[in-house]
């Protein structure tokens, strides 16, 4: 029974980093109930053809995007892939990398609604090549206190939404994460409001910082980051960048937003990187790098201002937060 996990993941559906993932802990598994015999098995196992052929599937094609990239050093995939929030597979940072094999996402569709000219289903592979994909060298600041480098692929956020034909009442966008509690365990606990819903007022979402994100290091998302697809807002804390995307709802008014709903007094709508506005329980002023030991200063709009201040010109940001 204990091997039984793995064996159930169509081999369709595993990335190299997820396989990465899965395959470590089925050799873990293995060593316990089997021994070193079975160890050496899935080692042969992992150097046939068929998983070779899918790891060159994965592989996205880019090009970087320099003007829109930080020159800081990027944290490793290792440290991206399994250090991660995502509440429906479980509250520990490791609990995402050894739950989210369960997540299938293909096949996989994207449907919009409200406010547009017409309400569509883009399938995945569809929407993957909307737009060229593009590296963007982003900073990640959590809510939390720690911040990561993360090298993503996709393109901004703008170039879906013209293709959306938003009519002139649609101020904002909600992004809605998937709802199926078989393939994402957490959804069967009261720990958030489910489904995981975010969103951007328009102006927002039209800057080309934010990201519609289909990869990470040159390849599809790991399952625990958030695949097939998901948002980028580098310039805000991470609960804003809404992973595994089934939907995009245009509105005329501000939408609820899963954190702001759990505890409205903590988190806001905006949620922009703001060392001067601490969070009710803890100070916003610095931060740790994952894999780093001092603290960093926490850097206005997390870096960004240059790009995004512009949008807040006139707002209270101690009550807008
Ligand atoms: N659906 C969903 N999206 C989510 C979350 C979540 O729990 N569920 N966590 C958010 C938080 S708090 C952060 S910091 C980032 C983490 O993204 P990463 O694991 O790729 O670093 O995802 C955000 N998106
Ligand atoms: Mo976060």
């Amino acid at each position: 029974m204990l091997i039984k996990k793995p064996a159930d993941i169509p081999s369709s559906e595993i990335t190299p980093q997820s396989a990465y993932v899965s395959r470590r802990k089925f050799m873990v598994t293995a060593a316990v109930a089997l021994g070193a015999a079975a160890v050496a098995c899935n080692k042969a196992a992992e150097m046939a053809s068929p998983q070779k052929a899918e790891a060159a599937a994965a592989k996205l094609q880019f090009t970087r995007n320099s003007a829109l990239s930080t020159s800081e050093k990027p944290n490793s995939l290792k440290e991206i892939s399994t250090y991660n929030n995502f509440y429906e597979y479980g509250t520990d940072k490791s609990d995402p990398a050894e739950n989210a094999w369960k997540l299938r996402t293909r096949p996989w569709t994207v449907s919009i609604e409200g406010e547009v000219k017409k309400p569509k289903t883009y399938d995945i592979d569809q929407l993957t090549k909307l737009a060229p994909l593009e590296e963007r060298i982003y900073r990640h600041r959590c809510v939390e206190g720690w911040s990561m480098v993360m090298p993503w692929l996709g393109y901004s956020l703008s170039n879906f939404i013209k293709q959306c034909e938003p009519t002139s009442k649609a101020k904002y966008v909600q992004f809605v994460t998937l709802q199926d509690p078989e393939q994402m365990p957490g959804q069967k606990t009261g720990v958030l409001d489910w489904p995981y819903v975010e969103g951007l007022r328009m102006d927002e979402a039209m800057h080309p910082l934010a990201l519609l994100c289909f990869g990470l290091y040159g390849e599809v998302l790991p399952n625990q980051n958030g695949a097939p697809v998901r948002m980028i807002l580098p310039w805000k804390y991470g609960f804003k960048s809404g992973k595994s995307i089934v939907k995009f709802r245009f509105v005329e008014k501000q939408p609820p937003t899963t954190w702001n709903i759990s505890a409205p007094s903590e988190y806001g709508f905006y949620s922009n990187v703001n060392p001067a506005v601490d969070h009710p329980r803890w100070s916003q002023k610095t931060e740790r790098r994952i894999g780093e030991f001092r603290r960093r200063d926490t850097l206005m709009f997390n870096g960004y201002a240059g790009q995004v201040a512009s949008l807040y010109s006139g707002m209270d940001l101690r009550a807008n937060y």
